[in-house]
């Protein structure tokens, strides 16, 4: 199928007049945009059509990841690409008058998640349909997404993201594949005179889960894979027993906020309901399509991969259970078998405060039968494996425990396979966080290292530094990202590395055109770009990266001749609204940076801009633009981390502790092409067994950081009183739980050399060379073939270059 420019426009003009009755001149971007979008969808909607027919003719085995975020991103461009027809649309768009990158500009990116985890849900589903593996998505329809940003005076403010005004064009509803979920109630087994217990249920409430779909469009390769996220309604049958406003709100709340709290776990029992109604709403739909293949039971997991994305749809074990055993009879042992075989789970941290636990009277009232089946997999769990591992290793693995549901347990055992998201991340789970459940499952245990899409972060980010890459080792690497190595064979060659600092200048051009506009802070583009980007959060170390600017700022001060290498500092953070100390770190930031900014004996030397309302589409304005990879986690804590590959793919250098697959980024580029600093994990773990780190006293040793955090205390920074002292106690007086102090000088350090470096433009601009030609590995594609092959037994029809397969356990 190709299109020309002048059937483009034909047909363009056909739907927009159809839509609209009226001169596409005279129509708003928005308007513009619906149209194109509508244009997309039809120009799709054969293979869209045609890739189902096709997995249910073939009868082949699909997966289904399950995950309670997506972070799409704006999909008008990213579609174009993926169907081939970005150039020629982008040509016949302006042909005719209008304004391509406005129309793009106009479509909201939809925030249906909080962060890394969102995000990489959608670099699988892109990544998913473009290995054309047939693949779902299932979620929740958010009524209103991750809330919007401001801040004022300094301070982080919400408001409510009502993505949905201008309507969504992407998605279809399908009311004909509606599901009931049921809440509540009680319930009780009868003997159904066949010899089985089935289960009466009364009192409970049926709340309708309805299904808006939209099409994920694979790479040039005519499949289009399905997203299903799901919206709760009252079923109109039951109207008539919603007699308030506030009955009816029980029922919209499920779909109508996203949880704005990332790495912690609320235990809120709306959360939960959230929980269970997109769970049970995707398991049912798998069941009914399994069933309509009219396929014995013990073909399901040779025909379905359900795959559970952290703990948040863990739900899914004892729903497929009650399906199978309440609805189709089965019994336990068969159902047990189909359901462990079917079934992958992800854990994406150690953090304890983010371990899912639920109280058990609160399953119990909200999902009884679900929670007797729970009680009764907890059971059989114990009488398996004391006599194999005895009572107290059983014991500490059970799911029921101290009154709390342990979602990751019920994950665990419910499961086939459980993956870690980096190498060091797996090796923690392995040998701390899960250890007892090595012990029992060593072979479910394995490491799937995180991966990005190079289309979204590369190629639509970056067009520039595509097209120099096409131009000197070809197209083979968009279909298979290994081939960026190549790229490696110009890294002594001037010409490149020149055109790749004219690509890079342009870029932080494009981006201090934006602070401009947008905040009236001037940049210097030439200046080093320092960037992180990410949540706000305490392990994160936002702080510490505050405090070398504070350190940066107070040399200026004392000597404001100083010649210092231009930095700006660029962050984008959202804490979570209930997360005060986030909160206060935030404050404190802009307060800095309201300080640096106005004083006229930085200048250009220093600028800090931290943009509000970081999410998808500012990431693809910032990455582009970043000269260094702020990746300052405390070592173990980062399960991976994912910006730290998309901006090593767009040439920033890392600077970085050795944690999540930053390890595995040195390890690509090697020691002398990346900045590490800090305490390792093994360091870590020791510095917390011997419990002898004394804050205090490394900042009586150190004179600079004594200095540095007294200016959170003695008023240099204008309003920050409270919050100046609530980091300085955080630091002091309870003693740095993530170490800031004690990573400040190698931190500090690190930055020097990177300083240094900068100022040999031919050496930095090679070493970025590096960076972008040894990202081939993280391509999500990569990461996907692995799931694909090792846990979920798929096979899609462009899985190249099985070689990459290996490694990476
Ligand atoms: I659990 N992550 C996240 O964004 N939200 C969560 O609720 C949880 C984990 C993140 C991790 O923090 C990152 O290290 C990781 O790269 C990302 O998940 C994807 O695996």
């Amino acid at each position: 199928m190709t299109l020309t420019t002048t059937e483009f426009k034909t047909e363009f003009t056909k739907v927009f007049e159809a839509l609209y009755a009226s001169n596409i001149k005279d129509a708003s971007s928005v308007q513009q945009y619906n149209a194109l979008g509508n244009f997309i969808k039809v120009y799709s909607s054969e293979n869209w059509n045609q890739t189902n027919q096709l997995y249910l003719d073939n009868q082949v085995k699909q997966v289904y990841y399950f995950s309670m975020e997506f972070l799409p991103g704006r999909m008008l461009k990213s579609n174009l690409l993926n169907l081939g027809i970005l150039d020629t649309v982008r040509t016949g768009i302006k042909e005719m008058g209008l304004d391509f990158e406005e129309i793009v500009g106009s479509e909201v990116d939809p925030a249906l998640g909080n962060g890394g985890l969102g995000r990489l849900a959608s670099c699988f589903m892109d990544s998913i349909a473009s290995l054309g593996i047939p693949g779902n998505g299932n979620g929740i329809r958010y009524r209103y997404g991750l809330f919007q940003q401001k801040f004022v005076d300094g301070y982080q403010v919400e408001l409510p993201e009502n993505w949905l005004r201008n309507g969504n064009v992407w998605e279809v509803r399908k009311e004909n594949k509606a599901v009931t979920v049921r809440f509540g109630g009680e319930v009780y087994l009868k003997e159904d005179g066949k010899n089985k217990l089935r289960p009466i249920y009364s009192n409970t409430q049926n709340i309708l889960a309805v299904p808006y779909d939209t099409g994920m469009i694979g790479y040039e390769n005519d499949v289009v894979n399905n997203l299903r996220l799901w919206s709760a309604e009252i079923p109109v049958e039951e109207e008539i027993n919603y007699k308030t406003v506030a009955d009816r709100e029980v029922v919209n709340q499920i779909t109508e906020v996203l949880y704005p709290d990332d790495s912690n776990y609320e235990g809120q029992l709306l959360r939960l309901r959230q929980e269970y109604f997109f769970t049970s709403a995707g398991i049912q739909s798998i069941v009914r399509f399994f069933k309509k293949q009219q396929l014995p039971w013990s073909e399901f997991s040779n025909k379905i991969a359900i795959h559970v994305n952290d703990t948040h749809p863990a739900l899914c074990v004892p729903e497929l259970m009650r399906i199978l055993l309440d609805e189709e009879g089965l019994g336990w042992e068969q159902a047990w078998n189909i359901t462990k075989r079917s079934i992958s789970y992800t854990n994406h941290t150690i953090m304890q405060e983010a371990m899912e636990k639920w109280p058990v009277q609160m399953v119990q009232e909200l999902l009884p039968r679900i929670y007797q089946i729970i009680e009764a997999i907890n059971q059989r769990h114990i009488d398996k494996k004391v006599p194999l591992y005895g009572e107290e290793l059983t014991y500490r693995t059970t799911i029921i425990s101290d009154g709390y549901i342990k979602m990751a347990n019920l994950a665990i055992i419910g499961s086939h396979s459980v993956n870690g998201v980096a190498q060091l991340h797996t090796d923690i789970l392995k040998e701390e966080t899960l250890r007892d459940f090595y012990e029992m499952y060593p072979s479910k245990f394995n490491n799937k290292t995180n991966g990005i899409t190079q289309r979204r972060w590369l190629h639509l980010a970056n067009e520039k530094l595509t097209h120099l890459i096409d131009e000197k080792i070809g197209k083979e690497w968009k279909t298979n990202p290994a081939e960026l190595r190549q790229f490696k064979a110009y890294s002594k060659d001037k010409d490149t590395l020149s055109c790749l600092a004219d690509i890079k200048l342009e870029n932080k051009q494009r981006f201090a055109a934006y602070a401009k506009e947008k905040y009236a802070i001037e940049l210097d583009p030439t200046a080093l770009f320092d960037v992180q980007i990410k949540r706000l959060h305490a392990y994160k170390r936002q702080l510490l990266n505050a405090l070398h600017i504070l350190d940066r700022y107070l040399k200026i001060k004392d000597d404001p001749s100083l010649e210092l290498q231009p930095r700006v500092f660029i962050f984008g953070a959202k804490a979570a609204p209930s997360y005060i100390y986030a909160k206060q770190i935030i404050k404190f930031i802009n307060a800095l940076a309201h300080l640096i900014n106005n004083d006229p004996d930085v200048g250009d030397k220093m600028k800090i801009v931290f943009v509000e309302n970081y999410g998808v589409s500012l990431a693809e304005l910032i990455i582009p633009a970043a000269d260094i990879s702020e990746q300052i986690s405390l070592a173990g804590k980062e399960a991976s981390g994912t910006s730290n590959m998309k901006l090593m793919l767009n040439g920033a250098l890392t600077l970085a502790t050795l944690d999540g697959a930053n390890i595995e980024i040195k390890d690509l580029v090697g020691e002398e092409n990346i900045f590490l600093f800090g305490l390792t994990n093994e360091e870590v773990n020791q510095l917390n067994r011997e419990g002898t780190y004394s804050a205090k006293r490394v900042l009586d040793e150190n004179e600079r950081l004594n200095r540095v955090l007294e200016c959170l205390i003695n008023g240099m920074i204008p309003d920050i009183e409270e919050e100046g002292r609530v980091i300085y106690d955080s630091l002091i007086r309870y003693n740095d739980e993530y170490y800031v102090l004690k990573d400040f000088e190698s931190f500090v350090a690190a930055q020097e050399r990177a300083d240094k470096l900068y100022q040999d433009k031919e050496a930095w601009n090679q070493k970025a060379l590096i960076n972008i030609a040894s990202s081939g590995p993280f391509s999500a594609d990569f990461t996907i073939m692995r799931y694909a092959d090792e846990i979920w037994n798929v096979k899609g029809k462009a899985i190249k270059n099985r070689s990459f397969l290996k490694g990476n356990q």
